[in-house]
């Protein structure tokens, strides 16, 4: 069996389109009806009208976040086990515990955060429009979660107070990235540029050229007159990036840098997903219409990088 053609056989035959975050396997981008960030994805299947079943090749959170947007689409996770670890540190029980502390403070969450949590929050933000965001809040001091780089750094752009919740959320993925491994690139590859995520630490943002998410990484490097990059996010947007821009180079900042979670989601488990219809995303109201809610406050947000 060509599992690849099998794959688009079945998509075609139950009306399904395939979503594959920008950290996923090559070959699962390769057969994927769009490539992006979790919320590009969502909103590109809000305008798929004629899509019955989504294959969100990702992680929970963001599989959560398209049920949510398409309540009238089955989402499908290709791997039950695709969890963010940085989305399970913040739990509903710590949100509440703050908000108690901070009862007239706003709550802003990151979409890697559970619905659960979600439906707590004030307003969501990506690591694209977090700036934007924390800026239409008159509010000068802000809650934010559960990422404390993209705290911190949303606090140096804002000059606002951010109140981390939890006090050390953090990615494991971003993490690994280290200025020692950038000064061996850098005296290699002079000339490259060098774009950082925001999830990754202080020390890393500093000798940054860019710092932005993924999808704004890829319009960056696109409109770059630069030739070549080092990049500093999970190494799956690599092939994304070598693909859009086959003239220019790109060198990962760290070769380890792999979320394990993203990489589940192999051809098998996504030729299985399809036909057996599993798994099935499902969340309740009433969380799923107070996270879409936040969700929608967030997409009113003016967002010069559209996302
Ligand atoms: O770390 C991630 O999960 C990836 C990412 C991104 O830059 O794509 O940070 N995701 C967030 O921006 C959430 C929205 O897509
Ligand atoms: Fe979560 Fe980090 Fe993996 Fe993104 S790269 S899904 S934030 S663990």
């Amino acid at each position: 069996m060509d599992i690849v053609n099998e794959i688009l056989r079945i998509k075609k035959e139950k009306k399904a389109i395939i979503l594959a975050h920008n950290y996923q396997r090559p070959e699962v981008q390769d057969i994927a009806d769009y490539v992006g960030d979790s919320i590009e994805l969502s909103r590109k299947a809000m305008e798929e009208k004629d899509a019955e079943i989504i294959v969100f090749a990702a992680v929970d959170f963001m599989a959560e976040s398209a049920a949510i947007l398409n309540p009238d689409k089955k989402v499908l996770l290709p791997s039950l086990g695709a969890r963010c670890p940085m989305a399970q540190m913040l739990t509903v029980e710590e949100i509440k515990r703050w908000r108690t502390l901070y009862p007239l403070v706003p709550l802003v969450l990151y979409v890697n955060t559970l619905a659960a949590a979600k439906a707590y929050c004030d307003i969501c933000c990506t690591s694209a429009n977090a700036v934007e965001v924390i800026e239409s809040i008159e509010a000068e001091t802000v809650l934010f979660g559960p990422d404390r780089n993209l705290a911190e750094y949303v606090q140096e752009k804002t000059g606002k107070t951010i109140i981390p919740i939890p006090e050390r959320g953090f990615c494991p993925t971003h993490l690994l990235f280290h200025p020692e491994d950038v000064h061996v690139l850098r005296a290699q590859h002079p000339d490259a540029l060098l774009m950082v995520h925001p999830e990754c630490t202080a020390e890393m943002r500093r000798i940054a050229d860019f710092v932005g998410s993924t999808s704004q990484m890829c319009k960056y490097a696109s409109s770059s007159p630069a030739k070549s990059f080092i990049v500093a996010t999970e190494e799956g947007l690599l092939h994304r990036l070598k693909k859009d821009n086959p003239d220019k180079h790109f060198y990962i900042a760290y070769e380890g840098a792999v979320c394990p979670n993203m990489k589940l989601n192999t051809l098998e488990r996504i030729y299985i997903s399809l036909k057996e219809e599993k798994h099935a995303v499902k969340v309740p109201d009433p969380i799923a219409s107070k996270a879409r809610k936040a969700l929608e406050r967030m997409f009113e947000i003016k967002n010069p990088v559209g996302t």
